[in-house]
């Protein structure tokens, strides 16, 4: 049966312009949907880079300005991969033009841009999702099939680390092309909306919502030049983040993410201890899953290591033979896959902005509490 088109409108050609883009084109090859996506038009205001860019991935078209390209009527879905200051006019606009929208996390700068491109995709009616990509990554979506099943039994403790090492060269610029997760103005924060939010997401979909946090907040080197002016100027992005906190489900959690352990590129770990088993994943081993069960008979009791790559395993039947691995840019392909599974069924696949919206509210607690150095709430829904 010949496939319904979804004609992609990209915005920004970064790294994540690729992860999406390379998602796009390879997801009807591994599942059987109703809908293919079509790289219609790349948009960036560089045109001539716009245009390499669509020439190495087959867009069909460029644009050079996001307005011109959600006017167009050949557009059903605008992904957003450009700065995080820009998420929220281009999501309104995206919106009231009637487009579905695929944004980048975390979904604003802070809480209240992030409810009002919440209003404006509710009230147009238009599917939306926030790309939380390690929600897809097979080991984790396992992990959080084995909590659903109650396997864990009653949880107690949720730990989760994201550690990097790339900002720790002083002469590392702020601000620019490359370098915008280093600018507040652009970026809204430093790793706790870049990684933290990361480990929030997959945590409140694992482990259920978070209470309040007792966050600290350190920026280890206070100025930098600014890429575009040149000028030196105080950075004010959190170059590390650390938070404790209670979840909703009586749980305690505790999470770090900083950009200056040396040796680390991408470490992103979490463990989660229950009553009766304990789970632990490792983005650097991304395929396995750390298993230890109380109930099994004593002197075989052990940590078992699952490689989560069978054919009974989510996502991997739609993959190679069993056995055989995957890697970080599947996460992106299956994000797809259940974005589309989610038009057809009717039920949108998550995380919203709505529910990207709550990993929005611990961030900004999380700052919050590193500024004053106190206990915060987390917004609720209903407050
Ligand atoms: C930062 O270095 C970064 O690229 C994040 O922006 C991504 O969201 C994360 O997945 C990997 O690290």
């Amino acid at each position: 049966m010949a496939k319904k088109p979804l004609n992609i409108g990209m915005i920004g050609y970064g790294f994540m312009g690729k992860a999406h883009t390379n998602a796009y084109a390879t997801v009807g090859n591994f599942f059987e949907l109703e809908y293919e996506p079509v790289l219609k038009a790349l948009c960036a205001r560089n045109a001539e880079k716009a245009q390499e860019f669509a020439d190495n991935w087959g867009y069909e078209s460029v644009e050079t300005d996001w307005r011109a390209l959600i006017a167009r009527d050949d557009i059903d879905a605008v992904d957003i991969c450009v700065p995080n200051n820009l998420h929220k006019e281009i999501s309104i606009a995206a919106a009231e033009a009637g487009k579905m929208i695929l944004c980048e996390k975390p979904i604003a700068m802070d809480v209240a841009e992030g409810e009002a491109m919440c209003e404006a995709v509710e009230k147009a009616g238009v599917n939306n999702m926030v790309w939380y990509n390690y929600r897809r990554v097979p080991a984790v979506t396992f992990a959080k099939n084995i909590i659903d099943s109650g396997n864990l039994g009653r949880i107690f403790h949720y730990r989760a680390n994201f550690l990097q090492d790339w900002t720790i060269s002083e002469d590392l610029p702020q601000g620019g092309e490359a370098l915008w997760r280093l600018d507040a103005d652009a970026a809204g924060s430093g790793v706790t909306g870049d990684l933290l939010a990361h480990c929030i997401d997959t945590a409140i979909w694992l482990n259920g919502g978070i209470k309040d946090v007792s966050a600290m907040t350190e920026t280890f080197i206070k100025e930098r030049v600014h890429q575009d002016t040149g000028e030196v100027q105080k950075v004010t992005i959190d170059d590390a983040c650390a938070f404790l906190c209670h979840f909703d489900n009586g749980s305690l959690g505790l999470f770090e993410s900083t950009r200056y352990a040396r040796g680390h590129k991408a470490l992103y770990t979490f463990e989660i201890n229950g009553e009766h088993a304990s789970i632990k994943w490792d983005l650097h081993d991304l395929h396995r899953l750390e298993y230890f069960d109380h109930r099994l008979e004593g002197p075989m009791r052990g940590w078992r290591s699952i490689h989560v790559s069978d054919g009974d395993h989510p996502y991997m039947g739609n993959w190679w033979v069993p056995g055989l691995n995957i890697g970080y840019e599947h996460s992106f392909v299956h994000q797809v896959a259940d974005f589309i599974q989610g038009l057809e069924s009717g039920t949108p696949a998550g995380p919203t902005f709505r529910d990207a919206l709550e990993t929005q509210k611990i961030c900004d607690a999380v700052l919050e509490s590193g500024a004053s150095r106190s206990w915060q709430d987390v917004q609720k829904a209903d407050v």
